[in-house]
Parts: C-alpha cells; sequence; structure tokens
C-alpha cells in the first residue's frame, strides 16, 4: 500500500463513524498530512452539520501549515450550496496546494466541479485512490444516485434443510418460531438501524405483528414499509404505532387514517417493485432491508432488484414448511460465511 492509499484507508475508518446517521449524505472522512504527520482529522458525522474536510480544516492548531500540506478526502470536495457552504471553496480559501480523492462524488449537484474548481485554482488534484473502497463505503449513496433506487438488502433466516418456516398443523395455533440465536436478533437490530427503511409483506405483519424498529441496539429506526394490497393489516399492529415513520403500499384508499403513517396507492395488476422504488426515491431513501416473508423477498430475487443477501442458517430441521427464496446462481455471489451460520451474498448482475 502507498502513502496515499494509507491515508485514503484512514480516511475510510473515520468516515465509517457516521454508519446510519448521514442519510441522505455520504459518510465522508478526511485527513490534512504536513511533513509526513497528521496535523487534522475530521468526518461528516450528520446530514446538516459540516462535511469531512471542515472537520478536518478545523482541527488544525497552525492553520498556516495549510499552506504547504496535502488533504485527503474519501469523496471529492464538493461544489455546491447545499445545507452547508461548498468545500473546494474553503480549501481553495486555505490555499491547500495538494488534495487527494479517494473517488468523484456520483451527486449531479457535484459529479466533478469541485475537482475541477480545486484543479483551476492551481492545486495539484489527484483522483481515484483506494476508489473501488471509496465507493464501497458508500455503496447506498452511490446506488442512489446512479441507479436512482434505494440500495436494496435481503435478509432472511433458514433451517438447516432450507424452510423459513415449519409446516403449520391444522387447527394449531402459528408460534413465531426462532432460527436464529439470540445473538444474530441483536445483529438485526444493528442492521436496521444501519439502514434507512425497512420493508415486509402484509403476511408477515399478520402473522408475526412485528415492531420493525432498532430495540436492541441503539441508533436510529428505520421507516417502516408495509405491503397490504387488500387492507388486511388490522390497525392495531405495531407497524402503525406512530413512534416510527410507516409508508403502507395499498390498492385503495384505507378506511382509517394512522399519525406518521402516509399511504400509498398503487396499481397491483402491474409489477409492484418499479412503483415501490419510485415512491422510495421521491421520499429520499437510499437503502432498504428487505425482511420478508417469502412472496415478497422472492418477487425482488425473480425481478432481480436487489443488490445484497444476508442468510442466517439454523440448526434446526423442519423437515417440511414454506421454502426458503432461492437466489439465482447466474449473478448471486457469496462473498463471505461468519461463523457457519450467516452468509452473504452480493449480486454481481
Ligand atoms: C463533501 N464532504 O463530508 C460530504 C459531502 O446538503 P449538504 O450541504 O450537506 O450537501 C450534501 C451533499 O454533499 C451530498 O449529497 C454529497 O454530494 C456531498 N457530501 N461532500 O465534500 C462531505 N458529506
Ligand atoms: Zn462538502
Amino acid at each position: 500500500m502507498n502513502i496515499h492509499e494509507e491515508y485514503i484507508k484512514r480516511c475510510i475508518a473515520l468516515a465509517q463513524n457516521g454508519l446510519g446517521s448521514t442519510y441522505p449524505n455520504p459518510m465522508v472522512g478526511s485527513v490534512i498530512v504536513y511533513d509526513g504527520k497528521i496535523i487534522g482529522e475530521g468526518w461528516h458525522k450528520k446530514a446538516g452539520e459540516p462535511h469531512a474536510e471542515v472537520n478536518a480544516i478545523r482541527s488544525v492548531k497552525d492553520k498556516s501549515l495549510l499552506q504547504k500540506a496535502t488533504i485527503y478526502v474519501s469523496l471529492e470536495p464538493c461544489s455546491h450550496f447545499g445545507k452547508t457552504p461548498p468545500c473546494c471553496d474553503l480549501i481553495i480559501k486555505y490555499k491547500i496546494p495538494n488534495v487527494v480523492v479517494g473517488t468523484v462524488d456520483p451527486n449531479e449537484k457535484v459529479a466533478g466541479r469541485g475537482i475541477k474548481k480545486i484543479t483551476e485554482s492551481g492545486a495539484s488534484v489527484i483522483v481515484g485512490i483506494l476508489e473501488n473502497e471509496c465507493k464501497e463505503l458508500n455503496k447506498r449513496f452511490f446506488t442512489f444516485h446512479t441507479k436512482k433506487r434505494p440500495y436494496i438488502i435481503l435478509k432472511w433466516a433458514e433451517s438447516q434443510d432450507g424452510f423459513l418456516a415449519p409446516e403449520k398443523k391444522i387447527n394449531q395455533e402459528r408460534k413465531p418460531f426462532w432460527i436464529t440465536n439470540p445473538y444474530s436478533r441483536q445483529l438485526v437490530h444493528k442492521w436496521r438501524s444501519e439502514e434507512q427503511a425497512i420493508l415486509v409483506g402484509t403476511q408477515t405483519v399478520i402473522d408475526d405483528n412485528p415492531k420493525l424498529n432498532t430495540r436492541d441496539w441503539s441508533g436510529n429506526n428505520p421507516t417502516r414499509v408495509v405491503l397490504d394490497q387488500n387492507n388486511r393489516i388490522s390497525k392495531e399492529s405495531f407497524v402503525f404505532d406512530d413512534s416510527v415513520k410507516t409508508i403502507l403500499f395499498t390498492k385503495s384508499e384505507m378506511s382509517f387514517s394512522a399519525e406518521n403513517t402516509t399511504f400509498e396507492v398503487i396499481d397491483f395488476n402491474r409489477n409492484i417493485i418499479p412503483q415501490i422504488i419510485e415512491v422510495l426515491y421521491k421520499n429520499q431513501i437510499q437503502s432498504i432491508i428487505i425482511e420478508g416473508g417469502l412472496q415478497t423477498l422472492q418477487s425482488f430475487i425473480d425481478k432481480n432488484i436487489w443488490d445484497e443477501a444476508r442468510i442466517f442458517i439454523g440448526q434446526n430441521l423442519f423437515e417440511n414448511g414454506t421454502k426458503a427464496p432461492i437466489l439465482s446462481k447466474k449473478n448471486a455471489i457469496k462473498t463471505h460465511v461468519q461463523n457457519d451460520e450467516l452468509i452473504y451474498v452480493r449480486n454481481h448482475d
């Protein structure tokens, strides 16, 4: 790893402190180096608050050193007036002569303009250090801006023999059946805190009455997204408690209203996925975790609109029941397996 890569790696590590709290902004880290030493560091903590470069510059005690320093930043310095002024102007104002950028900002408001402006000011700019890693860091933000849809994570748990749930016996009450252990459940809550939204289908709400919030981990609650074509979900369900925002997709107007819930009427006779995605995009939702059930997960798989799958494999054998979703072998690539019980898959289509 060369020296530029070392510092961009540090930028990425700093940026990761913002995981789950920068939406709809990306995670960005910045390091300022003079004479082989780091003299300033910063990261973007929250949308509306200062960008990484601003925090890094503020942290430098002797500002006169900036005129001889190099600023590293994992994402191109911005060029627009958003919630905060442009970072490229600040870099130019402090006459920082060397700028090293991980990757270009895909946001149409920036898209190379920050780099252009700094270059035109006479500073030396290097772009594309650990570029893939910098894009991976902001996989949600990049997917949102380049594909005009949220980054989609599928999540489910299946038994050792490939079932989501055991067979439902006639006249027997359905009890929630835990495939995963308490640690996995806590991990799922951590994941919820990292994404902007969480989606489930009708049957999951009827069967499990889930809260879909972040209880076993500190962090944000994702917006709940629920499908309910025929208004079958009871008003008393937890998904309608007003502590968290809910978006409910339905075929016709609901007979009730709920605080903090918006109802979106869509055409269930057509492919619903593009319609859902359009609403999520309009709501600036950059990532969503899909937690079931079978029909919902399988429909995203069949349309090949997903980016990542996280599959828990339990110890139990169900022998019969609801079969787990099946990913197409063509584009689903297993990236790693954790403790023999959690498989991470990426869609390399
Ligand atoms: C940077 N450094 O740390 C971040 C950047 O509304 P604003 O002013 O916060 O601008 C948000 C946009 O700025 C965001 O969509 C992305 O293009 C860029 N984010 N840029 O130079 C940062 N977070
Ligand atoms: Zn900025």
